[in-house]
């Protein structure tokens, strides 16, 4: 793929979201492609300012000459384009930039999970060619502590009103969390959401050595583009302080296997549910689990056996090492 060929980008992308035919051969070359451009993960409730913030970051990159890819997630969405086209809109200058590339996806149209069509479409703009990329995801929590695996920084957009949300998810705000933004700080109760914040940092400080890096609690003006700069600034010294960690790459190491866990898992899944909906034996097992007949276990270990038939000893022979 040649760069500026954004036609070719949105079909391989569609491609990979639809599980079509060439998807695997995409992915192989994408992965063997990979350049490992950082990835910035941008959470935050619903309406907090995130497509603004990550407007201004586009504006600013733009401006040091970096293109930049961007992944739009509403989880929520059950179609891609609809709930998001405020994402767009609000990206909506950079449309005709050739540097910049916007990609909206909603939880139709991604099978395998919402998490693993990220993760290829990330892999997809990265073989590309972008400097940058910038994945923007609705929500704080679980969801996103899976997506958020992937990004090299996380930032978590919060507003005055989300005061008593953050006080609910507390404990699981700082895990995911590498910088902490009070976006709407001309609203009244930034002040006070920031000081709480830098509370839970301190004492998530005091109680663990092992941190390497402050969480540092910034306030912004998304609206007006105040407070992008030092934004950008505190994600490139998160990037610096990574380096220094030792313990960044056994979680990258720890991440790439169980990606790679998934897959096995799912495809596996996949050929069992092809061969259920296909064969009359396999359909009777299912038959016999549906009225009660055989155990779920029982009939789990029927098909495993299979699959060791299948497989036998020949794991070798298979070329697989
Ligand atoms: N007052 C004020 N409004 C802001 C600020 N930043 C963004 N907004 C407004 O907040 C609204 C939501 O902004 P978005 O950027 O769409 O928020 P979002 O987090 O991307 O929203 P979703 O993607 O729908 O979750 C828009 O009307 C923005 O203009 C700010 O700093 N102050
Ligand atoms: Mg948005």
């Amino acid at each position: 793929m040649k760069l500026h060929d954004f036609r070719a980008l949105s079909k391989a992308l569609s491609e990979i979201e639809n599980s079509g035919p060439q998807s695997l051969q995409i992915l192989k070359d994408c992965y063997a492609a990979k350049k490992g451009a950082p990835i910035l993960g941008v959470t935050g409730l619903p309406g907090a300012g995130k497509s603004t913030l990550v407007d201004h970051l586009i504006q600013h990159l733009r401006g040091a000459g970096k293109t930049v890819g961007v992944i739009a997630i509403d989880p929520s969405s059950p179609f891609t384009g609809g709930a998001l086209l405020g994402d767009r809109v609000r990206m909506q200058r950079h449309a005709s930039d050739e540097g910049v590339f916007i990609r909206s996806l909603g939880s139709r149209g991604s099978h395998g999970g919402l998490s693993r069509a990220t993760r290829d479409l990330t892999v997809c703009l990265d073989a590309y060619g972008f400097d940058e990329i910038i994945i923007e995801t609705v929500g704080v929590g679980q969801t996103e502590l899976d997506i958020m695996g992937l990004a090299t920084t996380t930032v978590v957009v919060l507003v005055p009103e989300s005061g008593d949300a953050v006080q609910t998810i507390k404990a699981g705000l700082t895990e995911i969390a590498d910088i902490f933004v009070v976006n709407k700080a001309d609203r009244q109760g930034a002040d006070g959401l920031q000081k709480m914040l830098q509370a839970m940092v301190d004492m998530d400080n005091s109680r663990s050595q092992a941190l390497t890096v402050t969480i540092p609690v910034l306030l912004t003006q998304a609206n007006q583009g105040i407070g992008v700069q030092e934004l950008w600034r505190a994600v490139l010294n998160h990037r610096k302080a990574l380096q220094k960690d030792s313990q960044h790459e056994k979680r990258q190491q720890t991440f790439r296997c169980a990606q790679f866990l998934e897959l096995c898992g799912e495809a596996i899944r996949q050929q069992v549910e092809s061969k259920l909906l296909s064969n009359k034996k396999w359909k009777d097992l299912v038959d016999q689990v549906a009225s009660g007949k055989t155990n779920p276990y029982e009939a789990l270990e029927k098909v495993l056996k299979y699959f060791q038939n299948v497989a036998g000893d020949g794991i070798d022979n298979a070329g697989l090492l």
